[in-house]
């Protein structure tokens, strides 16, 4: 997979190129590009934003920089353009679904911004010819779409293939469909069975891979019930056994 990023803070990126995103480039999984915005701002600042139409707090940045930069990056790949991604708290939410579209995508380009955004003709050029999507990673502000782009890096970079060894698939994470289905996953624990006074539950230990996985699930009920009411919510009914409902109702949640 090919993968652009243009920014005023190329930088930023140094942390792809360490720890598994790292290895994928090295081994040629991953082909990541880093582009300086203002290599396409003109004036002697090189400035990139401007003040916003119709008043308001901060600057908004303009459109002519990042049509020529986004322009000279579409020059350098296939007639196929990339689909865009432009990180926002306005956008639709980054989940594991989108990671995984973006995965079976040959080509990104991500378009992080600073201050209160791009101007939204580009969004609409460039919409006009491929797709555009505008993501969010949470609800919560950012100085930046930087850190948005290296979180949605490393979800999409570790699906492609060859990236996990075999000893860590993807399929079993927490929100890929085929894990336990829509709940998150509960303690894990490892060498020593006792630290400070801390026993690994015994459960655990027994080797009884049954009553194992039942365990696990209920760890998974619990978690998802206190930490998680959109996705308790959610649930299934019909994915939920006699034993998952009589857990929840002593948690407090009659079905
Ligand atoms: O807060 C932001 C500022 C710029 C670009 C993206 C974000 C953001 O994305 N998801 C949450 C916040």
């Amino acid at each position: 997979m090919r993968v652009d990023i243009i920014s005023i803070f190329p930088e930023y990126f140094a942390p792809l190129d360490v720890s598994l995103i790292g290895k994928a480039r090295e081994r040629g999984i991953l082909d990541v590009r880093l582009h300086q915005l203002r290599d396409w701002a003109h004036d002697v600042h090189r400035t990139v934003d401007d003040t916003p139409y119709g008043g308001g707090p901060g600057m908004v940045m303009k459109p002519g920089p990042w049509g020529e930069a986004i322009d000279a990056v579409l020059a350098t790949g296939p007639a196929e353009p990339p689909r865009i991604i432009v990180p926002t708290p306005s956008g639709v939410p980054f989940t594991q679904r989108l990671a995984m579209e973006y995965a079976a995508e040959p080509w990104l380009l991500f378009t992080p911004a600073r201050y209160e955004g791009i101007d939204s003709r580009v969004m609409a050029e460039y919409g006009a010819r491929t797709r555009v999507d505008e993501v969010g990673i949470g609800d919560y502000v950012l100085a930046g779409g930087e850190v948005a782009v290296l979180v949605m890096v490393e979800a999409v970079g570790r699906l492609l293939p060859g990236v996990l060894g075999n000893a860590r698939s993807a399929v079993d994470d927490s929100f890929a469909p085929g894990a336990m289905e829509n709940l998150l996953e509960g303690p894990v624990y490892t060498k020593p069975p006792e630290w400070r006074g801390h026993e690994v539950p015994e459960v655990l230990l027994s080797g009884h891979h049954g009553k194992i996985a039942r365990w696990r699930r209920d760890e998974a009920l619990r978690r998802t019930a206190g930490n998680r009411l959109d996705l308790l919510a959610a649930l299934d009914p019909a994915s939920l056994d006699e034993h998952d409902r009589r857990l929840l109702k002593e948690l407090g949640f009659p079905s």
